[in-house]
């Protein structure tokens, strides 16, 4: 943070203007400087909060292979035709790649790469899952500062990563397959409640009607009156059947947000949650820190020999993170 400095203002300001401006490879720049911790990342981000709140931001979510390469390929296409700018921001937990494009999204999105009006990124994780949803929340920052106005975020599996990703994005669409297990799968793990549209891909193959019965009934169980009730959108990738569909459905839960009022208090709760994560996150890190101190080993021993409790242990030490200062043992 004290590095701020270093980069002058005006590197910043320029910079900021650029992105403002649309310039596609001078946000590749800047998402390169959040996931790698490079400070001119943060100075950026400040520059452009101010103009960021506007784009809609959409979390795609299913299994490997469901097709939501395919789908946002489609949805990107469907957009550029109503001038729209699209943003597309790949996330796989399980991969090391950042910085350009895994190879099957380069060849399932490839078409859109001339154009300045979509922007596609693939972020993949360094080991650390809040790292990488944090980098992928700010690089979607970016991309609102500079005029995208709908980011598709696509995100792989089940599991705490992508439920971690879909905190950041205003509408949640989970795509299925039929034949897969996926909605039983979904129903275990709790991943039916996060998910605000239900995406029946593949749905030429044999069980998509059967699918779609059986996400209508999870539904029914779990759902109560007045609540937003996710439609369930059948889609072929591979044709680009159900598209309008698809963008018809994510807009209609954009507009029920809005008029009940949700729109604005799920932002401020993602906001909340974004703002914890990060003290947290801090936090923790001093924490280890200090417990690596001679002055924390002593107090193990001092446990250990029944000198002090772990609860007065604690304390003493949490003062301290807090700024509570040197209190000493005599709390
Ligand atoms: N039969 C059929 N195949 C499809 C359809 N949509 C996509 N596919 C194919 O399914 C495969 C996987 O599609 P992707 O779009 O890469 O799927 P994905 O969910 O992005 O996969 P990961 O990013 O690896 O998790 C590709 O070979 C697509 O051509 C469809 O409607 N029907
Ligand atoms: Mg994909």
């Amino acid at each position: 943070m004290t590095r701020f400095r270093e980069h002058g203002e005006d590197e910043i300001r320029q910079w900021a203007d650029q992105i403002k401006n649309g310039d596609n490879r001078m946000i590749a720049r800047a998402i390169s400087c959040l996931e790698s911790g490079d400070s001119r990342g943060e100075a950026l981000l400040e520059k452009l909060y101010p103009r960021t709140g506007q784009a809609f931001l959409v979390g795609l979510t299913g299994a490997p292979g469901a097709g939501k390469s395919t789908l946002t390929d489609r949805l990107i296409t469907h957009l550029r035709g109503e001038g729209c700018k699209v943003g597309v921001l790949a996330v796989d937990p399980t991969s090391p790649f950042t910085g350009g494009a895994i190879l099957g999204d380069r060849v399932r999105m490839g078409r859109h790469a001339l154009d300045s009006g979509v922007f596609i990124r693939s972020m993949g994780s360094r080991g650390n899952l809040g790292g990488l949803a944090r980098a992928t929340r700010e690089a979607a920052r970016i991309l609102d500062a500079a005029g995208f106005e709908v980011i598709v975020i696509e995100t792989v599996g089940v599991g705490q990563s992508e439920v971690e990703i879909m905190h950041l994005a205003d509408t949640v669409a989970l795509v299925l397959t039929p034949g897969s297990g996926d909605a039983v799968q979904v129903f275990k793990a709790g991943i039916m409640e996060t998910a605000d549209l239900f995406i029946v891909n593949k749905a030429e193959r044999a069980g998509a009607a059967r699918l779609v019965r059986d996400i209508e009934e999870m539904l029914s169980l779990a759902k109560g009156e007045g609540e937003w009730i996710p439609p369930i959108i059948r889609t072929e990738g591979k044709t680009g059947r159900g598209t309008d569909e698809l963008w018809g459905g994510l807009q209609k839960h954009r507009r029920f947000l809005r008029e009940k009022g949700q729109w604005e208090e799920r932002r401020r709760t993602h906001l909340q949650r974004e703002v914890q994560t990060i003290i947290e996150e801090t936090m923790r890190a001093h924490l280890l820190q200090e417990m690596n101190s001679p002055s924390f080993r002593k107090d193990l021993d001092r446990m250990q020999i029944r000198q002090e409790s772990p609860r007065r242990v604690a304390r003493k030490w949490l003062n301290r993170l807090l700024g509570g200062g040197e209190e000493g043992g005599g709390t």
